[in-house]
């Protein structure tokens, strides 16, 4: 069976702030290109990865700073921890960026970034699956010329074309490997959660577990990574499962646990934890008053393309069942 080099970890919020803080005094966007505080997996650590091929950091944008454009193979995406006043912009798309807003740079995509707020930093996790591309030996690395992009397109122009609830722009016919929709902001996220959380009893294994998805396919928001957004109702449990395919969590809401491989790791909001591969799992909400939510992202698209997904429940007498079984048995559906 899978024995993943990587190990569960959790890095806290309160310990990673001051590094990253730290990092903006010792160099300048132009120095770095990237200022990013990588997490490294303490199982893996001749790889920059967190948790199997997948990469994540802690990038900080401080007031007037910005850094350059350029592309790569590799895809990535970043969930906004704090700050107001920061952008992306992406194949001429300035996006504003806020709390828990979730922002896509797919493969392939110019992207630069800035902070033309006045208030403090913004910090957000980056997710990349830059290990993968680089372990199958097809990354590419351009600069832009010009420095930093001019918009070409208004401001949030995906989200205004691609973010209506079920309805699509009739007239265009998207063809491009990755969702034309680049921005989930926080608030219709948090809302879908919650209307999806009064009507449904949701997964045993995820609670209330809703995917970021492409609008036009229906499918992961890109080719090789996708991601979620979960909600664990006041004093929920969920039951143990694994599953072939790395996850990496932020604690976006609430406080609470979770169960990896036999571990306990308290979360609360903004940490980062990571599941690897086939390791048995749970989570719990510890308030019997709050929500809590998790963001995660994941390598599932790519174990589903590669047709090496398989998922299991854990069962009390010893014995593992393959989910489907246990739908079968009427225990519920993932
Ligand atoms: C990258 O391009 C960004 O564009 C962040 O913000 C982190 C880590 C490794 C390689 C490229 C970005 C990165 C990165």
């Amino acid at each position: 069976e899978p024995t993943p080099r990587s190990v569960p970890v959790i890095w806290k919020y309160r310990e990673m702030r001051p590094l990253v803080l730290r990092a903006a005094e010792l160099v300048s966007p132009e120095e770095a290109a990237r200022r990013v505080v990588a997490l490294i997996n303490p199982g893996n650590r001749d790889t920059s990865a967190c948790v199997g091929n997948l990469y994540t950091g802690i990038q900080i944008m401080l007031p007037g700073e910005a850094a350059t454009a350029h592309r790569h193979a590799s895809s990535a995406l970043r969930f906004i921890m704090e700050g107001e006043g920061a952008y992306t912009v992406v194949d001429g798309e300035k996006m504003t960026l806020h709390a828990r807003d979730l922002v896509l740079t797919p493969n392939g995509t110019w992207h630069d970034h800035g902070n033309e707020g006045t208030s403090g930093p913004t910090i957000w996790q980056d997710g990349l699956d830059i290990p993968l591309v680089n372990v199958l030996e097809a990354n590419y690395f351009e600069l832009y010329a010009d420095g930093r992009q001019t918009p070409s397109r208004p401001v949030d122009a995906s989200y205004a074309e691609y973010g209506g609830t079920a309805l699509l722009p009739a007239t265009e016919r998207w063809t491009k490997p990755y969702s034309p929709l680049l921005k989930y902001p926080w608030e219709p996220t948090y809302e879908a959660l919650q209307r999806l959380a009064q009507r449904s009893a949701g997964s045993p294994y995820d609670g209330i577990l809703m995917e970021y998805v492409n609008p036009r396919t229906g499918g992961p928001i890109m080719a090789t990574m996708g991601a979620s957004i979960q909600l664990l109702r006041p004093g929920e449990h969920t039951r143990a499962h694994r599953h072939i395919g790395n996850i990496v969590y932020q604690c976006a809401k609430g406080r609470g646990y979770s169960i990896i491989g036999g571990q306990r790791f308290d979360w609360e909001e903004k940490d980062i934890f990571v599941v690897p591969t086939w390791y048995w799992h749970e989570h719990a909400n510890l308030s019997d008053t709050e929500d809590a939510v998790l963001f995660s992202f994941n390598d599932l698209p790519t174990m589903k393309a590669l047709a090496l997904y398989r998922e299991e429940a854990y069962v009390d007498n010893g014995g593992y069942q393959p989910v489907e079984a246990r739908e079968l048995a009427g225990v519920g559906a993932v």
